[in-house]
Formats: C-alpha cells, sequence, structure tokens
C-alpha cells in the first residue's frame, strides 16, 4: 500500500476504503489517546482556555512539581475539581468504539495519556495509562499510593508528614518506566497505530507514532485540527473523535 494521505472533512465523514480494508486484516493495532478524546465528555482539553475559577491559570503551569509547590493547596483544588467533574461524566461513542475495537483485534493495546479512566468506564481492557489516573493520591515525598486520607484538607497529609498529590506525572517527571516499556513495546510491533485526540506535543508520549511508522506501520491520525504529526500520517481523519470512530467502526467488513 502507498503512503498517501487521506484527508477528510466537512459535514460527511469519509472513511478511505483503502483503511478500512487495512483494519479489517490488521491482527496488531495500537492506539494512543489524549485528552480530545474525552473533550465530547465534556471535560476540556489542556489547550483549551480554564474557566470559572480557574481563567486566570493556565493548566500546564499548574501541572508541574514547581506548581505544587508554589501553591500545594491551589493545585489540589484544581485536581479536587477535574476529579468531581470526571465522576460526573460518561464514556463518549469515540471511547466506546475504542472498547469494540479491542473486542475484535487478537493484539490491541490502547495507550493513553489521559488521568480520567474513561477508556476502562466504556469497557476497555488493556489500557496503559502513561500520564496516571487522577482517582489515585500518593505521598509528595516516598511516592507510595495512599487509600484514604481527609477529604476537607487541602492538600491532605501523609503520615510521614508531606502532602499527599494526585497519582499523575507533571513536566519534568518520569513516566512509569513499565508503562512506557509496554506502549514503546506495542508501538513497535502494531501493523496499525491510530494516534486520536493528541495535540503530539508532550513527549515521551508523542514519541510512540513516530516509533510505529519507523518500524513500519500505517499511521492514522483522528482530530479536528491539524498536529506536528499530520504530515506524517498515512491516514488522516479530520474531525471528532466521538463521530469518527463509529463511522470507522461502522463501515462494512468492520462492524462482525
Ligand atoms: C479532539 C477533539 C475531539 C479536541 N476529538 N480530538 C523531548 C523534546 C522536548 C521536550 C521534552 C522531550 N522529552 C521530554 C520533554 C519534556 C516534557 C515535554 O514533552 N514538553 C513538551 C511541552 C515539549 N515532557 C515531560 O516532562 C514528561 N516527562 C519526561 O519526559 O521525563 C523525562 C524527562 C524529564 C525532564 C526533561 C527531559 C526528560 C512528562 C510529561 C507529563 C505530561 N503531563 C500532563 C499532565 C497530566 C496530569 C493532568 O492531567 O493534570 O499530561 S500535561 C498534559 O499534556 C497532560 C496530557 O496528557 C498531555 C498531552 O496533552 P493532549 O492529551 O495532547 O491534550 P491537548 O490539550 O494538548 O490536545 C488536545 C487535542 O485534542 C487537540 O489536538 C485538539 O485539536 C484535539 N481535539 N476535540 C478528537 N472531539
Amino acid at each position: 500500500m502507498g503512503r498517501h494521505r487521506h484527508v477528510t472533512g466537512g459535514r460527511a465523514i469519509e472513511i478511505p476504503r483503502q483503511l478500512v480494508e487495512r483494519l479489517a486484516r490488521a491482527r496488531r493495532v495500537a492506539v494512543l489517546t489524549g485528552a480530545g478524546i474525552s473533550a465530547e465528555s465534556g471535560i476540556p482539553t489542556f489547550r483549551d482556555a480554564l474557566d470559572g475559577l480557574w481563567a486566570n491559570y493556565d493548566p500546564l503551569e499548574l501541572a508541574t512539581p514547581l506548581g505544587f509547590a508554589r501553591n500545594p493547596g491551589l493545585v489540589w483544588r484544581w485536581y479536587a475539581e477535574r476529579r468531581a467533574r470526571i465522576a460526573a461524566t460518561r464514556p463518549n461513542p469515540g471511547h466506546a468504539a475504542l472498547a469494540a475495537l479491542e473486542a475484535r483485534c487478537a493484539d490491541f493495546t490502547l495507550v493513553t495519556q489521559n488521568i480520567d479512566g474513561l477508556h476502562q468506564r466504556a469497557g476497555s481492557r488493556r489500557v496503559i495509562e502513561l500520564h496516571g489516573n487522577i482517582a489515585r493520591v500518593k505521598c509528595s515525598a516516598e511516592e507510595k499510593r495512599v487509600e484514604t486520607f481527609d477529604p476537607q484538607a487541602a492538600p491532605p497529609r501523609c503520615v510521614c508528614g508531606a502532602y499527599l498529590r494526585p497519582d499523575v506525572v507533571w513536566f519534568g517527571e518520569m513516566l512509569p518506566a513499565d508503562a512506557l516499556a509496554r506502549a514503546e513495546a506495542a508501538a513497535e510491533r502494531c501493523e496499525l497505530f491510530f494516534s486520536i485526540g493528541t495535540s503530539a506535543q508532550v513527549y515521551p508520549a508523542a514519541d510512540l507514532p513516530l516509533r510505529a511508522r519507523a518500524a513500519g506501520a500505517v499511521l492514522v491520525e483522528i482530530n479536528p485540527q491539524r498536529t506536528p504529526l499530520t504530515e506524517r500520517a498515512d491516514f488522516f481523519l479530520q474531525g471528532a473523535a466521538g463521530e469518527v470512530l463509529p463511522a470507522l467502526l461502522g463501515k462494512p467488513g468492520l462492524n462482525s
């Protein structure tokens, strides 16, 4: 198959026939998702401006060890509010389509940068979380997970006296080594790699689609906007994940 880029857009979602055929016979599929897949569930992306109480803050500064050191109460409250918002949302048709895709693939790996747990709630089983999960809390000094804490405190403290923090990966912090290694292995062995709803700017996650392509995979990007990855993609399906994925999975030959 040639390295032709297919651009879809406008109201009707065009799904290239070559992609449907490729996906129908693929045995090894890997997917990387970012904040965009949860946008249609009502969770703002990182590139969206914050609203309400948080309108004057930059999420890319709050999600750093320095931001937490400067103002732990502020960062804890920001995460507490996001945790409550996530708990009140539901997976959308994009999440559901990926859970259905897993069920029809022998070797399927879903790598997510999201911390919202919506893939698991949609029924995905083999999920690799690269940036942690907002539902978990850990000690900021000892790194160990903590199950119970004072919900009134902002932030609560560990028995060791240090602040507790969300078990997520901030800028400048290492990703969980095992998760990253499994994600890299999946990228390198897959036949098809989907990059969905990510601005493809945050490393090392942004390297996964490039690794996959270098190892010979067909690279598919789904996003309403172009990203630095778009030029490298074999197929660019321009649109919302919650519309494009069900349209793709609904194609004859794939919807069995
Ligand atoms: C839709 C849609 C719809 C809208 N449907 N799509 C190499 C080069 C340069 C820098 C580095 C490098 N390697 C490492 C670095 C440093 C740094 C980094 O990458 N910096 C860049 C900014 C340049 N990386 C790190 O620090 C990482 N650690 C690390 O590498 O450790 C080793 C090391 C340390 C120090 C120096 C060097 C090496 C850690 C990165 C951790 C990122 N953490 C966050 C916060 C997580 C917790 C939380 O959620 O609060 O992760 S930041 C934020 O960005 C979050 C996201 O997971 C991540 C990616 O964002 P994402 O998902 O792409 O969202 P958006 O908002 O950017 O994009 C949304 C997209 O959706 C858009 O494209 C929309 O168009 C689209 N969309 N609606 C489909 N309906």
